[in-house]
């Protein structure tokens, strides 16, 4: 490989070494163009008057910002062009998107075009997620169907981050892979080959004011990594924006969780296009995610806009957090409650 490895070389050797691993690789390209892109519009957005909201309220009742519109655009206009899509399903759009009446390509693209929607202003680091699910089809008009797919069906599955530095991080099921987007050449470069995450972590990442609606078993089990009763001692931290806190905890180890709670039985994040993506990612990595009692990859979506509870991270941290909540809280911290 030339020293300075680009998107595009590297997706190139992935099929050669993969014959007729599909195409599907080819749309991974197609979303790093987009997202050069929308980071400029990220970058630009104080200047362009993109920042704030659009005054629209979308399908989750939360108010929509410009930038996430505008997002949202630039991943479809562009993203439907390249005939490989028959279809596209976003958090910005209440019902799937059919590329074309006769539906061209065998593929279909989930995403959340920004995440981390409150930080849009504030000048924090904020994302982009996505993946890949073929057609169930075989052609004709995407119906929302389709897209109810387990996440273990993912073909790819990537996010990007528009932060101190743009970053492409990616799977296409053998190991997850990360670019930086050198802002001189335009080109996403190779710099995080074969991310593995640590087994197990020092950071927990968690709304901590939603604490008294926690379960006794979430609340048990933040009290055990504060208290150090995983043999480390963990700190806290809380971008508010799930992409950089998984990317963080990606590279650093961790856990990060968005539970079930009194006013939210089902969580917040969404299924199909933040949890389900992000979690073939941890896998991929050696990390894991979970509901607190499931596999996230395990769970068939009834809904496009499906909310549910996040645990995601470092293998050893998610399983311990499922103990937890297997045997009800607290027991779980003594060993042989570990054997549960
Ligand atoms: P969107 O910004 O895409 O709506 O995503 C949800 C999100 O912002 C996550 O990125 C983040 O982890 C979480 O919600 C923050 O929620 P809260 O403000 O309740 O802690």
């Amino acid at each position: 490989m030339p020293t300075k490895t680009t998107l595009e070389i590297f997706i190139r050797h992935q099929r050669q070494s993969r014959p007729g691993s599909g195409d599907y690789l080819q749309l991974i390209v197609d979303m790093a163009e987009a997202g050069k892109r929308v980071a400029a519009q990220v970058n630009q957005a104080a200047l362009t008057g993109a920042l704030g909201s659009s005054g629209q309220i979308n399908v989750h009742g939360e108010s929509v910002q410009k930038l996430d519109e505008a997002a949202n655009e630039t991943f479809v206009g562009m993203m439907e062009r390249g005939g490989l899509l028959a279809g596209m399903a976003s958090e910005e759009m209440e019902n799937a998107y059919s590329v074309t009446a006769e539906g061209s390509g065998p593929y279909l693209l989930v995403f959340d075009p920004v995440d981390g929607s409150s930080n849009i202003d504030v000048n924090v680091s904020i994302g982009t997620i996505f993946s890949i699910y073929r057609r169930t089809e075989k052609g004709g008009r995407v119906c929302e169907s389709e897209f109810m797919q387990r996440g273990w069906e993912q073909l790819c599955a990537g996010y990007i981050t528009y932060g101190s530095s743009t970053m492409l991080v990616y799977t296409a099921g053998d190991g997850v892979h990360g670019f930086t987007l050198d802002t001189y050449s335009g080109d996403f470069i190779l710099t995080h080959e074969n991310i593995r995450m640590p087994a197990a972590g020092e950071i927990y990442s968690a709304n901590e004011a939603n604490r008294e609606r926690w379960s006794a078993p979430v609340r048990d089990y933040i009290d055990h990594l504060r208290r150090g009763g995983a043999g480390r001692k963990y700190t806290g931290r809380y971008i508010g924006s799930l992409v950089a806190d998984f990317h963080r905890n990606l590279l650093k180890g961790g856990v990060f969780l968005y539970p079930a709670d009194s006013s939210a039985p089902q969580g917040k994040l969404r299924l199909l296009y933040e949890a389900g993506p992000l979690a073939f990612i941890a896998e991929q990595a050696g990390g894991k995610a979970s509901t607190g009692d499931e596999r996230i990859l395990d769970l068939k979506p009834e809904t496009l806009h499906q909310r549910v509870p996040l645990i995601i991270g470092s293998a050893e941290d998610v399983d311990l957090a499922e103990r937890f909540q297997s045997t009800g809280g607290r027991r779980a911290a003594t060993p042989e409650a570990a054997v549960i």
